[in-house]
């Protein structure tokens, strides 16, 4: 009884209603019972069993539906997992649908969202489903609130098919007066926030435990956020930027401000800015159920230093669990995160998530003003703030304090017998040799979905985006050995610093931003690998972040539309390269190929279902983390003794080409055809 078929559900068009037995309607609509029945229907009509018994929804119901849902207030993310507990519970697709028809006109709408979306990513007969983009249901979270009220108008006044896109301006949270705005396009990149509230869908941390507990998800927990960093400050880098400063201390006014500019159409309200200069306070929100002083994050971060140093952490049953080479990352993930796999949440708190909150009500501490949490309050929209990544440099640093205390990788760790890779090469159709070309383009998203308000049929908004010409890499590889697997491994960082200095390699390997990884079959011999920059296994194509597919494919055609869910989590593609500059910014490309006898990982892709396109920060559905080898290897570590740059840091398995990035300054119109949009809508209703 489940759809063997992909099915697009939400499309907003009307083709599928469904019918909703009269007992699930809410008191306010039952007695409209006859007058709501098709009311919005005109094509296909979906009818829901209505089950025997509804299991308790009480819990998660205590959230109001006008209310702000955040996933960091742990009083929401536990009603948010109890969801997902009883739709995961479901024992048929039926049932699943039914009680998702029936919670939601009751539950409140975002925490419904969030929880049907974990469930339909995880359970194995809502495979086949495909959940429309974040941006389209809630377009609020991701772009400047003028845009609505023009679309209203547009739609208003404009029929379907003469619309003109809504354009999003590249100003509209702040001008170049905030020296952080340079970077603004980054931090607001509509695919970049989608990548980040998808990451955060497919490892929550809370929910029943099968769910939470995916292979390595402490580890990759660092690892996401650490490539994060890592291409932020190669991005500030181009803007002639310092590096991101890690919020260190807590008590001092904090100087980055942030003014959002976005609606919080569901909860009503604005979202609330963060004046520069504002201080930390503690926190105490009844109507959170949330209190915590700013003392209990520095007691927490002292204790995990300290288990750091010792090199174990204590459990909830006072022993020593050691934080080996192995496993000691992982752990700490989940500890310092913390994910409800924290070994001691009584001791070590909740650092990371708690920073979210206290930074998240800095404008209200103790709910005095009635006002919600800022941006950094929801995973869909905390990579806005520049704040976002002075918290996560800060935790990050934790983590690399941890990184320094395990031995470094030696010659033989990093070799490949017989194996020397002898040049890299970049290029790309008009572009010299070993550069890469960046610029502007636009592109428009269907706002249709997420607006209520009639009549119907698609708006777009246009928004302008950073991108990149798509270009190939050719490896020479010279293998003395007999045929066998290898692991290309592909970085790039900034060759200079701040002051123009060329980095040293401690500081070099965390900028190191993986551009892609993947297998190879080395026969004897010399061998020319070509790989092609959109096949990058950190990233996922524009058509998958935006959903822009053509609804009318057939089905279980090309683009996996079995394994989509898991592909919503990748890096958008066109944010694969930093900007650079004009002059072409100077960096070091690294290819390495390691043993594929050691990188190998059995059972990974063991159901078949395979959507490994952005494996590297996202992992495998239903799978183990596809490379045994340490996320970021060979940078996680501090080097061996002896090594000060990454020339000296080379083994003959690896090779590095100085390359440039040159941006122009120049814009190019979408590309696409806006395919999968609603050119013919129905009459609106009367
Ligand atoms: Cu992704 Cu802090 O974890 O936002």
């Amino acid at each position: 009884d489940r759809p063997t078929e992909p099915i697009f559900i939400g499309k907003g068009d009307d083709n599928v209603s469904f019918e909703v037995p009269a007992e699930y309607l809410t008191d306010r609509y039952k007695p409209l019972a006859s007058d709501i029945q098709n009311r919005f229907s005109s094509g296909k009509t979906i009818s829901v069993t209505k089950l025997s018994s509804i299991p308790d929804m009480s819990f998660p119901l205590q959230l109001g539906r006008d209310k702000a849902f955040s996933l960091f207030i742990p009083y929401h993310s536990k009603m948010a997992a109890k969801l997902i507990e009883i739709f995961m519970a479901s024992k048929t697709f039926d049932e699943l649908l039914s009680l998702a028809v029936y919670a939601r006109d009751r539950v409140n709408p975002y925490m419904f969202i969030y929880a049907l979306s974990v469930v339909v990513t995880h359970r194995p007969d809502t495979r086949n489903l495909e959940l429309p983009s974040h941006v389209e249901m809630f377009p609020s979270l991701y772009m400047d609130a003028t845009v609505f009220g023009r679309a209203r108008e547009e739609s208003a006044v404009v029929q379907t098919g003469s619309r003109t896109p809504i354009e999003i301006p590249h100003d509209y949270s702040a001008n170049d007066l905030d020296f952080e705005h340079r970077i603004s396009y980054f931090r607001e990149d509509i695919g970049v926030n989608l990548h980040h509230w998808h990451w955060h869908l497919v490892y929550p941390f809370d929910g029943p435990v099968d769910i939470v507990n995916k292979d390595r998800r402490g580890e990759l927990f660092y690892y996401m956020h650490e490539q994060i960093l890592a291409r932020y400050n190669m991005e500030r880098l181009s803007n002639d930027m310092n590096r991101v400063v890690r919020l260190t201390n807590w008590r001092s006014p904090i100087l980055e401000g942030y003014f959002p500019k976005l609606d919080n159409i569901l909860a009503n309200r604005v979202w609330p800015s963060r004046p520069v200069n504002a201080t930390l306070s503690n926190i105490n929100r009844e109507i959170e159920q949330i209190s915590f002083d700013i003392e209990d994050l520095e007691r927490w971060r002292d204790r995990i230093f300290n288990a750091i140093h010792s090199g174990f952490i204590i459990n909830t049953a006072g022993q020593q669990v050691r934080l080996t080479e192995a496993d000691g990352i992982n752990i700490l993930g989940n500890l310092i995160e913390a994910s409800i796999l924290s070994l001691n949440q009584n001791l070590y708190g909740s650092l990371h998530n708690n920073g979210h909150n206290a930074i998240s009500f800095i404008h209200d501490p103790d709910n005095r003003f009635l006002e919600n949490y800022g941006v950094m309050g929801d995973s869909a929209t905390a990579m806005r703030d520049p704040i976002f990544y002075r918290w996560h440099a800060y935790i990050d640093d934790i983590f690399q304090e941890f990184k320094a205390t395990i031995p470094s990788y030696t010659i033989q760790n990093l070799s490949f017998d017989n194996v020397r890779v002898q040049s890299v090469e970049i290029s790309a159709t008009g572009i010299p040799r070993n550069e890469l070309a960046t610029f502007w383009q636009q592109s428009d998203v269907d706002l249709s979905r997420g607006l209520d308000f009639l009549p119907r049929g698609s708006v777009f908004a246009r928004f302008t985006h950073l991108q990149h010409a798509p270009f190939n890499y050719k490896i020479t590889v010279e293998n003395n050995g007999n045929q066998r697997l290898g692991t290309v491994r592909i970085f790039i960082a900034p060759k200079y610093d701040e002051r123009g200095l060329p980095f040293l390699f401690r500081e070099q390997r965390k900028l190191m931003v993986e551009l892609d990884k993947f297998s190879v079959t080395l026969t004897r011999g010399r061998n020319e690998i070509t790989r092609r920059s959109i096949e990058s296994s950190v990233t996922i194509p524009h058509e998958i972040t935006y959903r822009n597919l053509d609804r009318n494919r057939p089905a279980n055609n090309s683009d996996a539309a079995a394994a989509f869910n898991f592909c919503g989590c990748g890096w958008p593609q066109n944010m694969l390269i930093p900007k650079g500059t004009a002059e072409g910014f100077q960096c070091q490309l690294f290819v390495m190929i390691s043993n594929g006898a050691n990188d190998q990982v059995e059972n990974a892709q063991a159901d078949g279902q395979t959507c490994d396109n952005a494996s590297s920060y996202c992992g495998i559905r239903n799978s183990r983390y596809p490379d045994a080898r340490s996320m970021g290897y060979p940078f996680d570590r501090t080097p061996r003794d002896g090594v000060v740059t990454l020339q000296q840091f080379l083994t003959p398995n690896m090779v590095v080409q100085d390359v440039r990035i040159r941006f122009s300054n120049r814009t190019v119109a979408p590309l696409q055809n806006r395919i999968g949009s609603q050119q013919t809508s129905k009459n609106p209703p009367a």
